[in-house]
């Protein structure tokens, strides 16, 4: 097949770093298995950040399940419930008088969204390999090169081997299959498949072309039905020899022993708009695509996808002391692990790198929205929860990683998609709460409804888009781009306070408070009625999101050269904010009254908000802290952290607490009793958050940089003996490697990106200076500075 050579930059850019450089097969950084993956949990998954594949490994008929990012069903619609102003003050009142229940009873009607529900974000289809006849595997094996991101099937037979790779490449923008065979013939059928709203044709004898639009039936709660979003998925066959025909909706390939397969798909979703958009056509971005890698081989767009993957990948290292343990698949493992084996610190190392992989795969450029609930990879057409963005612990928890993990540029997409949800969100701080910039509930789709979502009781959240911020304003504390902070993250943050500002009204008691709102889907009991509710004021959990704005909003100010006056009006509000405060039973406070807990075990542990990811609950507040373990303690007793999610966020609270030795019990607890045999995690069903919430709990064991300056191992558990990492990053942009022995720090090596004082703590021990960018900068294990 000859097509015309078109050049893109960065292809070409790609090609040119010597292979050698990166990239390289690494046994300890692979998932492998010895059979064929039954159900969509055992599948492994690819990932450029916009599509994604699921691949099976069946030898009948192999399965390779795909995703497009944007592949949405529903529409844009202004959901803001207009009754929302008029009876917002009466709403308030009656909080403050106690009157929960009436004042649910209210919103509900005059709050809640019009309307309350989002549709789901949709597998894109199959791409089915029919094996003719079913292949017979002797020998077989599937395997996942995290450092590669290239997922590998070979099956050996008394006659021959064929084996398959699969990638998604971000420079290409596609995913490629190729396969291979010795001794044997190809011999197949193609087809792409989706069980609704599509079709497919063979158009030749080398491509498939999968089209569709999504029919939404109306439907009260979620909105009006019609034809909506297209979409476009394509197949170019590229043989080596062999035949292709085309047969109906189908390609036969056959007496081939090497063939590639290059696939893409697009929809006509279009950002700027937060809608599809009928000019854009999904068809012919897919053949755009797909012409800009025609006349480079097969190797050329591996090596671009590896050198690039590993250019991301390979920035972090991570040994946790124990000699590669390739010879025991990694489903085994797990099942080892969760029959009561022994520790498997190698396998929490993959489990580390995984989340970083999968942060790459959900969430970089070609791709342009946030890793949603599942990242990308969803295989039905009505996912658990939509799939969505949940802005009430969820979304937040998959960008954890993002910095300290030395992957900055997966915030990119979660910048640029809050920077177009904040007109939605400034129309809904107006329209509902009479209230200038910027704000949202707790869940959004790529449509931006910012309304008021599901129900009174799961959704009166007006503090998402203060949360959302201050993922920007963490950004930039890890990266020091002025133009990041000044572009992207400050018009976010400042107009997530501005309606922060606007919303908080006086309690009667001379307090500053937010109402309406709830602490995260948790209950109390209404000390009148002793009816469960959730609706209330000043929930703990805003109070410290928005004290941890007001001053990340001070902080950007003062580096961005702002005027005063917004950083002395923030300042006269936060002295008025309620204090958070220690129980009856020596717990923090959920709420505002020590009210009753109907489910102590709850899963959401919002209150610790200041403990992680905020930063005020640390030694400077020595009782707060107390409370803050005593809050764990409790919740665990009456059986929290029964979710994936729940267990990575407590791994990460007793990161914070210095104490090694529980979170790493949690860590181990999450892969026993949280974890798919594809190392994915589950709620269940599978939610990726817990994934990227674990990753980031294990950076937080080893380095800290919250609370004055840089903390070298601030909880490394017994179990992690010995060990070494590299690229970690601390707020800062000093980048942290380090050895340990018998736990205790060897040598630590920070390299200075910015310049700028460096204080470094570790145990009883500091250090302090001025660094000089690009500087390297090591220490022993007093952190007496060597060279
Ligand atoms: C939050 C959690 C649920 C679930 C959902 C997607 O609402 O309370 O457990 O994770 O998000």
């Amino acid at each position: 097949m000859i097509l015309k050579k078109v050049f893109t930059p960065i292809f070409m850019l790609s090609l040119c770093v010597p292979v050698s450089a990166t990239g390289a097969e690494d046994s300890n950084l692979k998932m492998w298995y010895q059979k064929p993956a039954d159900q969509w949990i055992e599948a492994l998954p690819v990932g450029n950040g916009r599509l994604g594949a699921m691949v099976f490994g069946r030898i009948d008929t192999e399965r390779i399940q795909l995703n497009e990012e944007s592949l949405w069903a529903g529409k844009r619609i202004n959901n803001n419930n207009p009754l929302a102003r008029t009876h917002l003050q009466t709403i308030r009142n009656l909080l403050l008088q106690g009157r929960n229940l009436e004042a649910r009873e209210l919103s509900e009607k005059a709050l809640l969204g019009t309307p309350p529900r989002i549709r789901s974000y949709q597998t894109l289809g199959d791409l089915n390999v029919i094996f003719r006849p079913a292949l017979q595997a002797m020998d077989y094996r599937r395997e996942l090169g995290l450092n590669t991101g290239l997922c590998r099937v070979r099956a050996e037979s008394e006659g021959g081997s064929i084996q398959w790779e699969v990638f998604s490449s971000a420079p290409a923008n596609l995913i490629a299959v190729h396969f291979e065979a010795q001794g044997v013939d190809l011999d197949f059928d193609l087809e792409l498949e989706r069980p609704r709203d599509a079709r497919t044709m063979a158009l030749d004898d080398r491509n498939l072309v999968m089209t569709g639009r999504i029919l939404d039936p109306p439907d009260t709660l979620r909105g009006p039905g019609g034809a909506h979003m297209r979409f476009a998925a394509r197949v170019l066959a590229i043989p080596v020899d062999g035949t292709v025909r085309r047969d109906g909706e189908r390609l036969e390939v056959r007496d081939a022993t090497e063939l590639t397969l290059l696939i893409t798909a697009a929809t006509d979703y279009d950002i700027e708009r937060l809608e599809f958009n009928g000019d854009i056509d999904p068809e012919k971005r897919c053949r755009e695509i797909l012409q800009r890698s025609a006349g480079f081989s097969y190797e050329e767009i591996k090596t671009a996808h590896i050198i690039d993957h590993a250019s991301l990948f390979d920035r972090v290292r991570l040994d946790l002391g124990t000699a590669s343990v390739d010879s025991i698949p990694t489903d085994t493992r797990l099942k080892q692990l969760q029959q009561g084996g022994a520790g498997d610190p190698h396998l929490q190392v993959l489990y580390f790198q995984l989340g970083r992989y999968l942060l790459m795969g959900s969430s970089r450029a070609p791709g342009i929205l946030p890793a949603n609930l599942q990242g990308i990879w969803n295989e039905h057409l009505e996912a658990p929860w939509n799939s969505d963005f949940h802005t009430n612990i969820n979304l937040q928890m998959n960008y954890w990683p993002a910095q300290v993990c030395n992957l900055p540029e997966t915030v990119h997409p979660l910048s640029g998609f809050f920077q177009r949800i904040r007109e939605p969100g400034r129309v809904t701080a107006s329209q509902m709460y009479g209230a200038d910039g910027w704000t949202m509930h707790h869940v959004t789709d790529p449509f931006g409804r910012t309304g008021l979502m599901d129900g009174i009781q799961w959704g009166t959240f007006p503090m998402g888009a203060s949360w959302v911020s201050l993922l920007f304003w963490r950004q930039y504390e890890f990266t020091l781009d002025r133009d990041y902070l000044r572009e992207h993250a400050w018009p976010l943050m400042k107009g997530a306070a501005e309606f922060v500002l606007d919303f908080l009204i006086e309690d009667g008691q001379g307090r500053l408070v937010t109402a309406p709102s709830y602490s995260p889907e948790n209950s109390f009991r209404h000390p009148g009625s002793g009816e469960s509710v959730r609706l209330t004021y000043a929930p703990t959990m805003d109070i410290q999101i928005i004290r941890e704005l007001f001053k990340a909003c001070c902080e950007a100010g003062e580096i961005l050269g702002e005027p005063e006056t917004f950083c002395r009006r923030i300042q006269e509000a936060a002295a008025k904010l309620p204090a958070v405060r220690v129980g009856r039973d020596s717990t923090l406070m959920e709420w505002i009254e020590d009210y009753e807990e109907v489910e102590p075990g709850h899963r959401h542990m919002s209150h610790l908000f200041g403990l992680h990811p905020g930063t005020q609950i640390t030694a400077d507040t020595p009782d707060l802290l107390r409370a803050a373990r005593r809050t764990i303690e409790k919740r665990l007793a009456h059986g929290g952290g029964h979710t994936g999610w729940s267990r990575a966020w407590i791994v990460n609270f007793y990161a914070r607490l210095g104490d090694g030795e529980k979170a790493h019990q949690h860590l181990t607890q999450l892969l026993e009793k949280s974890t798919l045999p594809n190392l994915f995690d589950t709620h269940p069903p599978f939610q990726i958050d817990g994934n990227f919430g674990a990753t980031a709990g294990m950076a937080e064991m080893l380095l800290q940089s919250h609370h004055r300056g840089v903390h070298l191992l601030p909880a490394c558990p017994g179990a992690w003996k010995s060990g070494s990492v590299s690229g970690l990053m601390a707020r800062g942009r000093f980048e942290v490697g380090m050895e340990w022995r018998e736990r205790a720090l060897v040598r630590a090596t920070i390299v200075s990106h910015s310049g700028g004082p460096l204080i470094l703590r570790y145990r009883d021990y500091s250090a302090e200076m001025p660094t000089r960018a690009g500087e390297k900068y090591v220490f022993d294990s007093t952190l007496n500075r060597l060279e």
